[in-house]
């Protein structure tokens, strides 16, 4: 992992060459000489940890913690002041805003070294733990939690310019005969080769692929209509073709296959995401019906 990032904001160069010195040799460090230039800098820089002065000419260091903490993209960034006020009032102020810390000037260097280093490594677990959240450990793609959330939020914000969605579902054909057939450690492998092809047929970044659980697979196509989620379909078929994986059980195929149902309609704000992953799954059942192996929708 490369190094935290830390945004020093002071309007006094002289303490900001000080608190540099004393965190360059171990973190990228960044600069701010006013409020607003902070939540520019906090904005592009993304800081691990912002170290913040309070008395600043224009807004002040808890004006621009309160409005870091007021935007849900900077409000994750833990934010130590860095004041010559000493007063408890103001301390407890600035606890109050948010801040993880407050340390008084002068700095001991040791000290700020010390907090420092301690702050950024509960965050770097935090932005572990958050990723782990989201994420199926066996493949590495969105899990399912994060695909029925996303799917909530995007139903929303479509349904509300009319846009349309796509949402596909994918399952891998004779799945239980192909782990009997070469073990579990191999059909997990073969997931994980399955999911790595969906990632690489699925090209927007808006769009979300995800292990739905098991052998299962979705996806979510925002502003993708019918025929282009047809086009990826095939997309996903044909890279899952050519990995070529052996399955001698299967009745399709020498080859692993996945059978495919697409749902694709413009968004209504009274159309709830599950009504996709429904009739997504009900299209991939209709695939299973007709022989495997194939696409419907
Ligand atoms: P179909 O063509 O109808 O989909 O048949 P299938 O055998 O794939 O369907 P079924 O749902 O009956 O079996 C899915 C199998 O997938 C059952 C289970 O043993 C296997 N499976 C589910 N999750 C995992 C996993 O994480 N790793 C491995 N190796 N196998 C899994
Ligand atoms: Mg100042
Ligand atoms: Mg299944
Ligand atoms: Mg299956």
């Amino acid at each position: 992992m490369g190094k935290a990032t830390i945004l020093i904001v002071d309007d006094d160069i002289a303490n900001i060459e000080i608190m540099n010195a004393v965190l360059e040799e171990d973190y990228e460090v960044c600069f701010a000489t006013s409020g607003w230039q902070a939540l520019d800098v906090a904005r592009t820089a993304q800081p691990d940890l912002i170290l913040l002065d309070v008395l600043m000419p224009g807004i002040d260091g808890f004006e621009v913690c309160r409005q870091l903490k007021a935007d849900p993209l900077l409000a994750d960034m833990p934010v130590i002041f860095t004041t010559g006020l000493g007063d408890t009032e103001d301390e407890m102020r600035g606890l109050a805003l948010g801040a993880i810390d407050y340390v008084t000037k002068p700095v001991q260097p040791a000290i700020l070294r010390a907090r420092v280093s301690n702050h950024v490594e509960l965050k770097r677990l935090r932005d572990r733990l958050a990723t782990m959240a989201v994420t199926d450990a066996l493949t590495g793609l969105s899990n399912r939690r994060h695909l029925e959330r996303s799917l909530e939020s995007e139903t929303a914000r479509l349904g509300r310019i009319g846009d349309w969605l796509s949402v596909i579902m994918l399952d891998i054909d004779f799945f239980k005969q192909f782990n009997d057939t070469y073990g579990h450690p191999a059909g997990d492998r073969c997931i994980m080769m399955v999911a790595a092809a969906l990632g690489r047929a699925v090209k927007r970044a808006t769009d979300l692929p995800a292990r739905y659980g098991g052998e299962e697979f979705a996806c979510i196509l925002p502003g993708t209509d019918a025929a282009g989620a047809e086009l990826v379909a095939q997309e996903i078929r044909l890279q899952i073709q050519s990995l070529n994986i052996p399955h001698e059980g299967s009745q399709v195929s020498p080859y692993i296959t996945v059978s495919i149902g697409i749902a694709s309609a413009r968004c209504r704000p009274d159309l709830p995401g599950e009504r996709w992953i429904a009739e997504a799954d009900r299209q991939l059942y209709r695939s299973k019906q007709r022989g495997r192996d194939r696409i419907s929708g």
